[in-house]
């Protein structure tokens, strides 16, 4: 009898036991992986889960409303977005209806009562089984916001044919949310081999799901020069008429250019357009004879190499050759900004490129915008604090001490051109393999002062991208790493917390057809 009653009392305790570590693990687990952050790549800032859901069904309605008439039709566009991506996969025609009077079932989208401390990009989602209240201080913030719903939503919703067999909620929450850096950028080289106007359309959509909100377009190259300008017709019909390997080229009329960059905004991205010079200019060179220093074009190139070419930086007709080529961008583009290149060529001298990008930069300023370069644009006594330089190799002294802003992109972490690995079957490896965990695991302030930092940006190189699976496949998923870098605060980045976001991010991205390296 004794005996028995001794084991009851340790199967007691043992029970006890096992319930508190259970408790323990419970607890932890709650902590370390809350299910919201974990659907959300860029990470928000905040995100507290309640009880319950909120059922999306053939009867919601997206109401919209701003501050003024003008933000109303603003958000109205947004919410027709919404209302397209939703769609396939849900086969709801939503009604989308111009009112702050919001019946319970619905979404809103509202610049009423957005706080000017969440910026431009900023928002707020808060979800009750009634209701989806976004709010944000700008339309702007209500895009980001938009894109951050999409991700709560089951991972289903990103596909592009009828899903039935599904309930389509989202979490009671709310979240909080606004970007560290107002710069998160994706740069595509378009010159080295010509990519789809369909393609580059896809890229900014993928893009701007993960809150890139700038493309730099790298339009001119040895290889190629992608974008029509009228005074110079040559620079396409010759400058554009091939690639790496020989293919057959292509270029950008104007129209399609000004119809690209209304495509991008639509889904708030702004495009720079990039004009490289001195170096990286045989395209050019191949066009028009008077741009070289012996008189005679050059043939058109379709190799690989670089810092072979380069224009003239003393010769006034060179300059009005360039000063056309900005005008005519400058009417076409609406950023601020021109990227005038600026990768040091090796067979111009120093002094020499120096005096060149300064003259280049007074061109651009007097069209009005702001130039940006690569380094080391910034060492040139003629540039000022007003350039923005795009910093590759880490070397950025200069620009440190002129108190230049720039945008961080240097190569061994952001260029999206370099193998993962050994096996990865394109890119180059001249700063390295970039493997997930390596282009996730830097802080932009590793490279320069927070207060100079405007921001980051992935380039994709294409001198071995031929095709948009294989962009996809060097983009995907690093991009979501460095986007997550632009927009959350290195504080709340942790990559062994990153990669099971990442792994909820794979589903997603299958469902969307993204060609990503797993
Ligand atoms: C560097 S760094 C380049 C490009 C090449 C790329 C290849 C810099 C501004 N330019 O011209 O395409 O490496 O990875």
């Amino acid at each position: 009898m004794h005996d028995i009653l001794k084991d009851k009392k340790k199967l007691t305790v043992a029970i006890i036991i096992i319930i508190i570590i259970f408790l323990i693990f419970f607890i932890i687990n709650k902590i370390m992986v809350k299910k919201l952050d974990n659907q959300i790549v860029p990470k928000p800032v905040s995100c507290e889960e309640g009880e319950g859901k909120f059922i999306l069904t053939k009867n919601t309605s997206i109401y919209v409303k701003g501050n003024t008439e003008e933000e109303t039709e603003e958000i109205y566009k947004i919410a027709e977005f919404l209302k397209g991506k939703l769609k396939p996969s849900t086969g709801f025609d939503f009604n989308i209806i111009k009112s702050d009077k919001v019946l319970e079932g619905n979404i809103y989208l509202t610049t009423i009562g957005g706080e000017k401390d969440q910026g431009n990009e900023g928002y707020q989602i808060s979800t009750t089984s009634k209701n989806v209240n976004l709010i944000a201080y700008k339309a702007e913030g209500i895009a980001r916001g938009v894109q951050s719903l999409r991700q709560l939503f089951p991972a289903e919703i990103e596909k592009n044919y009828l899903v039935t067999n599904i309930e389509w909620t989202l979490p009671v929450s709310v979240i909080k949310d606004k970007p560290e850096y107002s710069y998160r950028g994706l740069m595509i080289d378009v010159a080295r081999h010509f990519i789809s106007l369909e393609d580059i359309k896809r890229q900014i959509d993928l893009a701007a799901e993960y809150k890139i909100n700038k493309l730099h377009l790298h339009l001119t190259d040895d290889q190629g020069w992608r974008l029509e300008i009228k005074k110079w017709p040559e620079l396409t019909t010759i400058g554009g008429s091939t690639q790496v390997g020989g293919g057959e080229g292509g270029y950008y009329t104007q129209e399609e250019f000004k119809g690209l960059v209304k495509y991008a905004a639509e889904r708030y991205v702004e495009i720079i357009p990039e004009i490289e010079m001195p170096g990286h200019t045989n395209a050019a060179l191949a066009s028009y004879d008077f741009l070289n220093e012996d008189g005679k074009s050059k043939e058109v190139y379709t190799g690989i190499d670089v810092g072979f070419s380069t224009f003239k930086c003393h010769d006034e007709k060179t300059y009005e050759f360039i000063d056309d080529v900005i005008k005519e961008v400058s009417d076409i583009s609406p950023s601020k900004y021109i990227h005038i290149g600026g990768d040091e060529p090796k067979n111009a001298l120093e002094d020499d490129y120096y005096y060149f990008v300064g003259r280049v930069n007074k061109i651009v300023e007097k069209y009005g915008k702001t130039a940006i370069g690569w380094d080391p644009c910034d060492k040139s006594s003629d540039i000022s604090k007003d350039f923005v330089l795009q910093n590759w190799s880490n070397k950025n002294i200069v620009a440190k001490d002129k108190g230049m802003k720039m945008i961080v992109s240097v190569a061994k972490k952001c260029y999206l051109d370099m193998k993962y690995d050994t096996s990865t079957p394109y890119g180059l490896i001249w700063a390295g393999y970039i493997p997930v965990d390596k282009a996730y695991k830097w802080d932009p302030t590793d490279y320069a002062p927070k207060d100079l930092i405007w921001g980051i940006e992935a380039p994709l190189w294409t001198e071995t991208i031929t095709n948009s699976k294989f962009m996809d496949y060097m983009i995907y998923p690093r991009l979501l790493g460095h986007a997550e870098i632009g927009w959350t605060t290195k504080e709340k980045r942790n990559w062994n917390e990153y990669k099971y976001r990442l792994k909820v991010q794979y589903e997603r991205m299958k469902n969307k057809g993204i060609n990503y390296y797993n």
